[in-house]
Formats: structure tokens, sequence, C-alpha cells
């Protein structure tokens, strides 16, 4: 069986219970090293159970610096399979280093973990930029290879995406490096530019410079290194984490998605440029344009309509491909678009209108990412700015199978380029979790495709006013929801008295649900003004409360 000897160094904080959410174990930074380690014990069981490499990436995304956190990668590079987390949730709260052991014990032997020593657990580590994520990558290090035989591979500072791209690429028996990762990427950005129909000018709207938010994180780095292998596309990058601003002050996906106004750093100057703004780990993208001759005010492009984009691109390519004739074995491909319940309505009213099939799931990417993935071509976004484009095997080899007969000789359809466009796309964009760097560069390459500007594309639809609140309640997990988060089916009497409300507001639509990652119950309301939007979220929130 299993010896821990470095287990005694790591005890559990007093009276802190922690839970395996959405985003894995969130906590302030001084809480984790046990939890961290004992993730690190988690992550070599699941290779062993798994026989691939899995991922351990130590981040608090988007939370405050003192924060940090941990979450594992899956073979796929998706999230830790649902079905473990509660044995993550047991092992972060055992509370002595005998019962962590016992606890491990019955598990290896529940789950037939095999420890024949035929293939040694292999983890790969990575950090964002927080101060604490030293430390907490070396309590993840010495809990992987407290399993006789691990290896934990310290991959350093990364995005959250790219870990997770690294442990796909790994098991897929692929080049698996950073500097592999910003080859793919950026090839097949230059692909894609290379396949916009010659006519179109490539001067359009789209080809002044972009300026990117970096929230004083990893993010920005990255995109730097990355813009090094771009041509095409001019980046000015601000808040990077070596220009000592503080990660997640004032800046970021998140910030800017919520405030609605421009990060530090950004004003009146910037008004009508293209500018983005990757979150603390760059899993999040959001785009936005700074008013003219306002107080920091902007123009939100979300989630929403970066998935609206990316939906239009590729149900175009999707739609030339079934057109022709001369495809052979054409496949007629499914096209699936993901979103939750935070989606603007006028986003999902939109995505309808253009004849799409729209699946609601619950908040959480992992739910998101499991939906899309049923499809041949899936699209999920959060409106927060998560989310990537999955293709299946069989579609992809599809692509890979028709650009192999183009390479050998064909002269090059329209069809043909449209099954090489979305070949490019899903090379382009990352397949095992949402990445705003890959995101970016698929935005960009479709503004420039479409020769459209930022205001075209904010202009596809317009958002309804819509309002987030946060309540603090005494236990918020009183609070269960049914369809996709949309209705409360406990307390009783509770969703009436929201659908009473609601009934007083045009377009209006409102639900709450506990969070997963913070100790509140969050609201959300829509009406057709934003007084009216404000209005039905207070007196939601006073139901709740
Ligand atoms: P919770 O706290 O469960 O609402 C938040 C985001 C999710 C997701 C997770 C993980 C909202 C409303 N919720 O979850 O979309 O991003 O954090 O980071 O934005
Ligand atoms: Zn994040």
């Amino acid at each position: 069986s299993v010896i821990l000897n470095t287990s005694s160094r790591f005890s559990p904080p007093q009276g802190v219970k922690l839970s395996y959410g959405t985003a894995g174990f969130r906590a302030d930074a001084s809480l984790l090293q046990s939890t961290v380690y004992r993730v690190g014990i988690l992550a070599a069981l699941r290779s062993l159970k798994t026989k691939s490499v899995i991922g351990v990436m130590i981040t608090a995304s988007h939370n405050q610096v003192s924060d940090n956190g941990v979450k594992i990668a899956d073979p796929s590079g998706g999230m830790l399979s649902q079905h473990w987390e509660p044995f993550a949730d047991a092992l972060a709260n055992a509370t002595s280093p005998h019962q962590l052991v016992k606890l491990i014990n019955e598990f290896v032997e529940k789950e037939n973990i095999p420890f024949d020593g035929i293939r040694p657990a292999e983890v790969l580590l990575g950090r964002d930029t927080r101060p604490s994520g030293d430390d907490l990558l070396e309590a993840a290090r010495q809990g992987v290879t407290s399993i006789i035989g691990a290896v934990a591979l310290d991959m350093g500072i990364l995005t959250t995406p790219q870990l997770h791209w690294m442990v796909r690429a790994r098991n897929k028996g692929l080049k698996a490096s950073e500097q592999d990762y910003f080859e793919q990427l950026s090839s097949s950005f230059r692909y894609l530019l290379d396949l916009i129909p010659s006519e179109r000018s490539k001067l359009g709207g789209a080809n002044e410079k972009l300026v990117v938010d970096g929230a004083n994180g990893v993010g920005g780095v990255k995109l730097k290194a990355l813009e090094k292998l771009l041509s095409g596309l001019v980046i000015e990058v601000r808040n990077s984490s070596e220009d000592g601003g503080v990660l997640n002050d004032g800046v970021g996906a998140d910030y800017v998605q919520k405030e609605k106004v421009v990060p530090h750093g950004f004003g009146s100057k910037d008004a009508g440029i293209r500018c983005a703004s990757l979150d603390g780990d760059a899993d999040r993208l959001v785009y936005f344009s700074v008013q003219p001759e306002s107080n920091g005010t902007i123009d939100l492009v979300d989630g929403d309509k970066i998935l609206s984009l990316f939906s239009l691109f590729i149900r175009e390519q999707l739609s030339i491909l079934n057109e022709k004739e001369d495809i052979k074995n054409l496949h007629q491909a499914r096209l699936g678009v993901v979103q939750t319940a935070y989606a603007n309505g006028a986003s999902t009213g939109y995505l309808k209108q253009l004849g799409l099939e729209v699946e609601l799931t619950p908040t959480g990417v992992k739910y998101l990412h499991e939906k899309a993935a049923e499809f041949d071509i899936g699209i999920y976004f959060e409106a927060n700015g998560h989310g990537t484009v999955l293709f299946s095997e069989y579609f992809t080899g599809w692509l890979e199978a028709r650009s192999n007969e183009l390479s050998s000789g064909s002269k090059g359809s329209e069809a043909e380029k449209a099954a090489l466009r979305l070949l490019a796309v899903s090379k382009l964009i990352n397949q095992a979790v949402g990445d705003a760097l890959s995101g970016l560069l698929l935005v960009e390459v479709i503004l420039q495709h479409m020769e459209w500007s930022i205001h075209r594309w904010n202009d596809l639809y317009h958002d309804l006013p819509s309002r987030q609140l946060k309540v603090k309640v005494a236990d918020r997990t009183a609070v269960v929801t049914a369809n996709a988060e949309t209705v409360v089916v406990s307390p009783p009497g509770l969703q009436e008295a929201i659908n009473e409300e609601t009934a007083k507001y045009p377009h209006g639509r409102s639900f709450v649900r506990p969070s997963g990652t913070e100790d509140v119950v969050r609201v959300y309301a829509e009406a057709s003004t934003q007084e009216t939007a404000d209005s039905l979220a207070n007196s939601v929130a006073k139901l709740v409360d």
C-alpha cells in the first residue's frame, strides 16, 4: 500500500471545510498548503488509475492576489471527473495523517488503482504569477512524489489553459512544450489569415492594433511571447505581471465584465480602439471599446458575443461545405452552441434566430464542456468570457482526410477552403478548455475575414440591460435549483415569488442560485431598461434574504 512520509508536515487548517467546487479548491493562500499537498496525492492516484499524464494547476484565477487555489486536469485536458470530486473533498478534510492514509487505502481498493509499477504516475505542475504559488507548487510536488515511483514535472509559470493543453497533448503522444503550444497557435492563425478570400482588402477595421489588458497576471507575459511569432496582427499589452500592478486589482476580464468600466491603464485616449481583457490565469476573454468622451464607460463585448461571432463564422464554413456537390463523402456536421442561464437573453434570441441549436447547462465549465462534446462542432461560452470550440474526433478525421486530398494536388475549391478553415480553427482553438490567448487569435482572424470593426461586431445584437447581485445568507445550500438553474425547487414558495416579481417587468427574467466558488447566493435579472433590471434584481434579492 501507500507510504506517506511527508504527510505530517502539512496539517489542514482548523475549522475550515474545503470543497472541490466549480473551480477546484480556492481559499486564502495561507490555508492551502495541506490541501495542495493532498491534491498532489490525488493527482498521482488519478494518473495511476487512468494510466495517463495528469495536471495540477495552482491558481485562483480572477480572485484577489492573496487567494490561491488548485485544480486537476484530467487526461483529456478537461476538468477532473466529477466522480472523483467527493474523494478530493474527503482527502482535503482528513484531520490526521492516519485518517489520510486510511482514506487513500480504501479508495485505492475501491477504485482498483493499479500499483504494479508498470507505468509510474506522471503529473505536470503549473502555477500562475501569485507570490504564494512557489511554496504551493512545492507542496503539490511533495504530494505527488509521496506515491512510490510517481514523477512530478514542474512546468513553471503558465496560464491555466496552457497546462491543460500540455496534458492533453502529452496523452495524445504529441509534442507538448510551451514552444509547441505557441507554434501551433501561431501557425494555425497564419493559415487562417492566408485563407481569407483575396478580394477582401485585408485593410478592414480589424487591422489596426489591438490593446490587451493582462490583469497584471500571467496572460500578458505569454501573449507577448506569442506575439513574437505572429505576423498580420499588432498587439499592445498593458497590465502585464512584470509591470508592477496588483493582480486582478481594478483590471482583468472579471472586473471589466462585471463593472462595465475600463481597467486601470485605459482611458478616453483609447476611445473607439479595439481592446481586450484577460483574467488572472488567462482562461477568460472579453473585448471592449471605450466610449468617446466618457468617464471610463465601455461598450462590453462579452463571452456571449464571442460565441455569436464564432458561431457565425463556423456556420458560414459549414454551409459552404454543405452547398457544394464536389465534396465526396459529405458528412452533415451537427453544430451546437451551449450557454448558461447567465447568457444575455438577446444573445440566445440571436443564436436561435440564426437557426442554431442552443443548449443550456448549469454554471461551471465542466457542464458546458460535456454538453458541447456531444456535437460534431460544439461551441460553448459563459457570459464572463470562458469558452471554446470542440470538434469531434470523427469530424476532425473527416476534415483531415479532405485536407490530405487537397495537398495531393487538387485545385482548392470554395468547399475545400471551408474545410481547411475549419481544420485550422480546430488547431487554433484550445480543445482542452477555454483559453483567452487562442480565443483572442480566433476573434482577430474572424474579424479580418469578415472585414469587421469591433463596432460592427458589437452591433450583431443589443444586450438586454442586466444586473447581478450577491446575497450573503446563513446557508447557501438551502437554495436548490433545477432546469439548468433557471428554477428554484427549494425553499418552497421562492420560485412562485420570483415569478410574481418578474411578471411585473417587460422583458423581465430573473433567477437565483448558490455560487460554487463563494459563500453567497447569486441573483441575476434582466429587463428592458437598466433601471428596471436593477429594480427587479433588488426585489428578488430581498426574497432570498
Ligand atoms: P460561481 O461562483 O459558481 O457563480 C463563478 C462564475 C462561473 C465560473 C466559476 C469558476 C459567474 C456568475 N460565475 O462561479 O461562471 O467561471 O466562477 O471560475 O460568473
Ligand atoms: Zn480564470
